[in-house]
């Protein structure tokens, strides 16, 4: 059972961080009562910005000591509302964002450590600096953090060459519930050593302890980018495709998204100096690009050629090859700006699902006909990293309207998708995590053997249930 802290609690936790760390004054702790969705609304009396990890020990010690609740928060970019407090306003809220500093970076040993608040677009600047890549990569990426990045399990549009985040991590510095610091800040590659601890703290979404630091993995930054927006048939012919390039001796391919023509649509009516680079109107699209560290007109060749064959095959309906860096940017800021349109056009109720790539076109026919059947009103925007299986199965509202009896329909059309999921031996979250918004059919979906030892890990690392309650376990 957890506490609201009590006056002098409050009190120790602000002289714990001293007075630039403390926020309590309404407008400041305002934004982080909200979630990026605007889906859920918390209450809290206290925002902590430690500026330590020392800092962050001492407040988890304390509130461990006092059973009060604390909730972990980065960039608040949160698609589940993962850092956002209860409503009960008993919890605390613990900001990374002071926590900011690349502690070390190792070019020879391609590795990086960074403190969890650094911002992601500032970790993959670090890394260029010393020509290196640090390939995760999102939309967010101008104010999403590290920490959180790591604790949610973040994914993106590279998945496909260089894994989800937590492959690109060799250790980590973490806070436990009770203030202990695990400090396994390893570069190294090799480490068998018993027990991979470091993967219960990525995509544990705060729920296990505070991640303050990692080591990441970089990369050999890349010279040359050949970006490709492509003209398909269908999500079959997409598949289809993706083997084809896959297999003709390329593993230089880091993304593969499905774009949806509505996709297109929607970006070119409210995304302002957007157009449809096509002549021609196509049902479906995929964006591309195949990386190599080498400067070459190679790999060029190479993906013009492949790409021809493919059209010549009628794999392809038309092919865009960008021919400069501004249109590849232009090609990327379709993609990328796909969230936005669709929160410009109206409501929308969101799925990021995935399954087999195999499974990809019979799930979307199959998802489409029961959302269609249970919300005909509704408009799909089915758009995602088919490349690694993994689909934001999006349902708009017709236009911007409240459309009360549209999202009467959310907790049908959630089911239908999630159960075809299942079917599918496929995911409920695929890239986004579960918080609060998933968190109950988390108990329904996920295996019933796997989320008892879930529960004996809780248990046994956070006996008070005092790491961001709430979110990933319903409270037995
Ligand atoms: C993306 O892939 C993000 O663009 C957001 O994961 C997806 O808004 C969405 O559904
Ligand atoms: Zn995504």
């Amino acid at each position: 059972m957890l506490n609201r802290p009590a006056p002098e609690v409050l009190e120790q936790l602000r002289h714990i961080v001293g007075p630039a760390g403390a926020l309590d004054q309404p407008q400041d702790v305002a934004p982080f009562l909200e979630d990026h969705r605007k889906l859920f609304r918390g209450a809290t009396s206290l925002v902590l910005r430690p500026d330590s990890t020392e800092q962050v020990s001492q407040i988890l010690k304390l509130c461990h000591a006092h059973r009060i609740g604390v909730v972990p928060v980065g960039g608040n970019t949160s698609y589940c509302g993962g850092a956002t407090p209860s409503s009960s306003g008993n919890e605390i809220v613990l900001s990374l964002a002071r926590l900011k500093r690349i502690r070390h970076v190792d070019a020879n040993n391609y590795t990086l450590t960074a403190e969890a608040g650094c911002i992601l677009a500032s970790v993959q600047q670090a890394a260029e600096a010393v020509d290196r890549l640090f390939p995760l990569s999102l939309g967010s990426e101008g104010s999403c953090q590290i920490g959180g990045n790591l604790s949610t399990n973040a994914g993106g549009t590279a998945v496909l060459r260089y894994g989800m985040a937590r492959d690109l991590v060799l250790g980590l510095e973490v806070v436990l519930p009770d203030g202990r610091i695990l400090d396994d800040l390893s570069g190294l590659r090799k480490n068998n050593t018993g027990y991979d601890l470091r993967n219960l703290f990525i995509g544990g979404e705060g729920t296990l302890g505070i991640i303050t630091a990692a080591t990441l993995k970089l990369c050999p930054l890349p010279r040359t980018y050949v970006t490709a927006l492509v003209a398909v048939n269908n999500p079959a012919a997409a598949v289809e495709l993706l083997s084809y390039l896959r297999g003709s001796g390329s593993d230089t391919l880091s993304t593969f998204e499905l774009i949806p023509r509505i996709g297109i649509d929607l970006v070119c009516k409210h995304i302002t100096g957007m157009h449809d680079p096509f002549e021609s109107v196509h049902p479906w699209y995929v964006l591309l690009e195949a990386t190599s560290a080498q400067v070459t007109d190679q790999l060029t060749d190479e993906f013009s050629a492949l790409l021809t064959h493919a059209q010549e095959s009628n794999l392809v309906r038309e092919v865009l090859l960008a021919q400069n860096s501004t249109q590849r940017d232009f090609f990327w800021r379709i993609r990328e700006s796909i969230p936005e349109a669709q929160t410009r056009a109206g409501g929308s109720i969101k799925h990021d699902v995935s399954v087999s790539i195999s499974d990809i076109p019979k799930f979307i026919e199959e998802g489409s006909t029961a959302c269609q059947r249970i919300a005909p009103e509704g408009v799909l925007v089915i758009y995602g990293h088919l490349g690694d299986g993994s689909l934001h199965f999006n349902i708009n509202t017709p236009d911007a309207g409240a459309h009360p009896g549209f999202f009467a329909k959310k907790n049908a059309l959630n089911a239908a998708l999630h159960i075809l999921a299942k079917n599918y031996r496929g995911s409920i979250s695929a890239e986004h995590g579960i918080g609060q918004l998933k968190r109950d059919e988390l108990a329904t979906f996920k295996n019933p053997v796997a989320l008892q030892v879930m529960r004996s890990i809780k248990q046994t690392l956070d006996p008070h249930g005092i790491m961001n309650p709430g979110k990933v376990l319903t409270t037995s």
